[in-house]
């Protein structure tokens, strides 16, 4: 039997589609109150990314409700560090919290060793995802890129100056390399263990990378992006791999031409000329509605949809926001952003 390959696959490599592929960021979550209450019953955070049952479902509720073209594995960038054996923990409401490592000896304590049987259960869900969704539907794995989760393990949670990180990777270039190298590593394995389970297209998440510039952006994003795609493309060559190194601006072209990704997800801030004349000759280019455009709903998100598709879509192009879903969005705008984007034929020419 012949499989046909799926709408995002599809659209990812340039073959031409009857419609966009649309998925969003965020798309399982706290919006959602099915997930709400899934998330009351299930203890801390951890636990419900660590049960395969709980994971699951809560992976299936938005292609439940929308149809979305792909379902992203319901997980955490932060599973990895955990893995790493760095205490992680989620507080209702506060976010990450995370033991901080600022030396030798935290370093240390990070090891590989048993990561892979550590995280057994997420790559249990992929398994089960791949049972579980409707046979269109696009199962997609995820990591934060190192510099993203080494913000994390540096800073103790999240940060709006990355204060500690950046100066860590200025004052102790070994131990920052050698936390570094373990990272490439560690999201290596994690990301392969994923697609043996399972997932069928990859996105690397960089959320962070805009407080690197210049040397340290080629040093501590692209250089990084560039190991993990080259293993992950040796073990499996077809893989489709989605980059996002979350606001660089005019660095993004730099990033797509050197990692070698399929795709980047941009986010709301970059200008769609820029998208279309400058990075869709050499990738795919996913993004980029304005999450609190989605939040406001009514005319404002028709014309933004409009624009959008009107830029990318005679191009290698995905529907998604420019970053994740908040959770005041309401999900009837989500339902009515599905019905504007399925509406809209892609033109080629
Ligand atoms: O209380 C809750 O329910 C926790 C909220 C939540 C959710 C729903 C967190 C805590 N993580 C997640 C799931 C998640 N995280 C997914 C899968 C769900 C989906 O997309 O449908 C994914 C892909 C992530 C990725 C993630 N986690 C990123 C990269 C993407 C991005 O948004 O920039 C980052 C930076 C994190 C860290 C994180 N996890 C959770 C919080 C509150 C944070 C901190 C965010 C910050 O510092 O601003």
């Amino acid at each position: 039997m012949r499989t046909e390959e799926k709408l995002l696959p599809r659209a990812l490599r340039g073959a031409v589609v009857d419609r966009h592929p649309l998925w969003l960021m965020r798309q399982a979550g706290r919006y959602l109150p099915e997930y709400r209450e899934l998330r009351a019953k299930a203890g801390g955070f951890l636990d419900l990314c660590f049960t395969p049952a709980l994971a699951t479902e809560v992976t299936l509720q938005p292609i439940r409700r929308f149809g979305f073209d792909a379902a992203i594995l319901f997980s955490d960038i932060l599973v990895v560090p955990w893995g790493l054996n760095q205490k992680v923990g989620f507080q209702e409401g506060e976010g990450p919290k995370l033991d901080p490592i600022r030396d030798a000896a935290g370093l240390a304590a990070l090891s590989l060793d048993g990561m892979i049987e550590r995280l057994a259960p997420v790559y249990e869900t992929v398994g089960r995802l791949k049972q579980d969704l409707p046979p269109e539907t696009t199962l997609i794995g995820f990591a934060g890129a190192p510099w993203t989760v080494a913000t994390y393990m540096i800073e103790g949670g999240s940060s709006r100056t990355f204060e500690h990180s950046r100066r860590f990777a200025a004052e102790d270039k070994v131990g920052f390399e050698t936390l570094m190298a373990l990272l490439v590593e560690a999201t290596v394995a994690h990301l392969d263990a994923q697609v043996r389970a399972g997932a069928e297209v990859i996105q690397l998440f960089d959320s962070w990378a805009s407080a690197l510039e210049g040397e340290a952006f080629e040093r501590w994003v692209v250089a990084p992006a560039k190991r993990i795609v080259a293993a992950l493309k040796e073990k499996h060559p077809k893989l489709p791999i989605i980059g996002f190194p979350r606001a660089s601006g005019a660095h993004y072209l730099g990033y797509a031409k050197a990692t070698g990704v399929d795709a980047v997800s941009i986010d709301q801030d970059m200008p769609l000329a820029f998208a279309r004349d400058v990075l869709q000759p050499s990738v795919a280019v996913q993004g980029n509605l304005d999450p609190l455009v989605l939040v406001a709903g009514g005319q404002a998100l028709e014309t933004r949809v409009r624009a959008i598709t009107d830029a990318l879509g005679r191009g290698r192009f995905v529907f998604n926001l420019g970053h994740g879903i908040v959770p005041q969005t309401p999900p009837e705008h989500v339902a009515k952003l599905v019905d504007l984007v399925r509406a809209i034929k892609p033109a080629r020419g």
